[in-house]
């Protein structure tokens, strides 16, 4: 039993007859086609006759000529179907791809309130975008240019047309994981809160022509935790008030110690006598590494550390002795002169009540001198520890590495009259003078005793301070000096 055969399902314009300007043999040819379109299963020759309602000797005659030109097919039991030369004509057809999107990313954009967009791939690596629509009745909604191109491994758009490409080496994750589910996932990676998600279109080649997709601003809670990683015991509050909480809620509870706690504090404490042996000594001016050791083990326990300086800076990462609890320093953005008006500030902020060590460079320290008068004035426990090479002594090192010894050095250097203790006591502070390793902690400890703001100008060698920076070599790879 075959199934009915569908019929045609629009009457020609006029009546059942075509219009007489019309070729009746195309036209029956054409109705064969449309005919064999809706009946994909394949029709034997009388029921094209029937369903195109001509002779079965036309219909067998029509059928001959479609075939000769591929446009028709016989199966073995004589089924006719559709040919593939239907596909080479098909392909030749273009139609704008913001003509058949339109209508559908409008339906997307209302239904979920959200900016949808088509983006085709633009060669290899980017992907652009061709079309935005934005909801109208949505309260809130990002938006953004048609026409913006953005690397195809980032945002859900590009995603979703690499995960409708051959897997490519080294693949992202989400795009193998937007193979198999059909639809890619992205948050904040072309614009930041901005979530998208979208899905490949695939054209008949079974190449992607576009991705389909919604973007929407996530604003993330601000407060929320276990987002990026599993929290075993979630507790959101203020440390300052939750510590204290914590430990009078385990009281008593008995804990021992790690097994390793021992081995590992003594490892440490023999690595920084390690550090503290290896410092150059003896050298006067004294040596940078040998300033940071002796100063750092008179740190007071209960301390607050500053740093601050170029080369100086450096030598503390490595051979400082010091196990503050609070450290300020202007890492991330190396802007220099930060150091003394942190270290005020940071006194200022505890009621002058812990001791304050500002280690820096003697060039950071003089960027803001003046502040030494505030710190005096409020009679803060601040001690400075200068190092004095009368330079920029990083900066001089990128001189000798870039011309070679012995380059004029332009802009580097100051005066060596510079007594910068003598400066300390101009502002009412406590002033140390030091050019030996021996007299650099007592010099330091006097200061703090003093119970004033003090500077200690402590004579640093300027050849170990441009030239001996520990680990410099990776140090410089950061700011790709060198390389410029
Ligand atoms: C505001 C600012 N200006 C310039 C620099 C570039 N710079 C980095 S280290 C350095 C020299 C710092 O001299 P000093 O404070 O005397 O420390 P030293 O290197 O001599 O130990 C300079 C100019 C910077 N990081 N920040
Ligand atoms: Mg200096």
């Amino acid at each position: 039993m075959c199934p009915p055969v569908e019929r045609k399902r629009v009457p020609p314009a006029q009546g059942d007859r075509p219009d007489t300007k019309t070729s009746k043999t195309l036209h029956n040819g054409i109705e064969v086609l449309e005919l064999l379109a809706r009946n994909p299963r394949g029709l034997t020759v009388s029921e094209v006759a029937e369903g195109v309602g001509v002779h079965r000797t036309v219909a067998h005659r029509l059928i001959r000529t479609l075939e000769e030109h591929r446009l028709c097919t016989r199966d073995p039991s004589k089924r006719v179907t559709l040919g593939p030369g239907l596909v080479s004509l098909a392909e030749a057809v273009e139609v704008d791809l913001r003509t058949v999107a339109g209508p559908v990313l409008m339906e997307l954009a209302e239904a979920q309130g959200a900016t949808a967009h088509l983006v085709v791939p633009e060669g290899e690596a980017e992907a652009r975008a061709l079309m935005v629509v934005e909801p109208r009745g949505a309260h809130a909604h990002i938006a953004f240019r048609a026409g913006r191109v953005d690397p195809m491994d980032q945002g859900s758009a590009g995603l979703a047309l690499l995960s409708a490409m051959p897997p490519r080496e080294q693949e992202r994750e989400e795009v193998t994981q937007a193979r198999s589910r059909g639809y890619a996932i992205t948050h904040g990676e072309v614009t930041h809160a901005v979530s998208g998600v979208s899905a490949p279109v695939v054209g008949r080649q079974g190449k992607p022509v576009a991705a389909v997709g919604v973007s929407v601003l996530e604003l993330k809670d601000p407060e929320a935790i276990g987002v990026n990683r599993p929290i075993d015991v979630p507790l959101v509050g203020d440390l300052r008030a939750v510590v204290p909480q914590l430990a009078e809620a385990l009281g008593d509870t008995p804990r021992e110690p790690s097994p390793e706690l021992a081995g590992w504090i003594r490892e440490d404490a023999e690595r920084l006598a390690g550090l503290a042996d290896s410092a150059p000594s003896g050298m006067s001016p004294v040596h940078p590494a040998r300033l940071v050791v002796e100063a750092t083990k008179v740190f007071p326990a209960d301390g607050i550390m500053v740093r601050d300086g170029g080369a100086t800076t450096i030598f503390q990462w490595t051979y400082s002795q010091a196990k503050p609890h609070d450290v300020i320093w202007n890492q991330n953005f190396g802007h220099l002169g930060t150091g003394l008006p942190y270290a005020v500030g940071a006194s200022v902020a505890d009621g002058g009540r812990r001791p304050v060590m500002l280690v820096t460079g003697d060039s950071s320290f003089m960027f803001h001198i003046a502040e030494l008068e505030t710190a005096a004035r409020l009679n803060l426990p601040l001690v400075c520890v200068v190092a004095v090479d009368y330079a920029w002594g990083l900066e001089v090192g990128v001189y000798k590495r870039t011309f070679g010894q012995g380059s004029r050095e332009t802009g580097v250097h100051w005066s060596t009259g510079t007594r910068l203790d003598k400066v300390g006591e101009g502002f009412g502070c406590h002033g140390e003078y030091v050019e030996r390793d021996e007299d650099i902690a007592p010099a330091i400890k006097r200061a703090f005793a003093s119970g004033r703001t003090a500077v200690v100008h402590v004579a640093v060698d300027p050849k170990a301070n441009s030239e001996e920076m520990p680990s410099y070599d990776e140090f410089r790879t950061w700011y790709a000096e060198g390389q410029q």
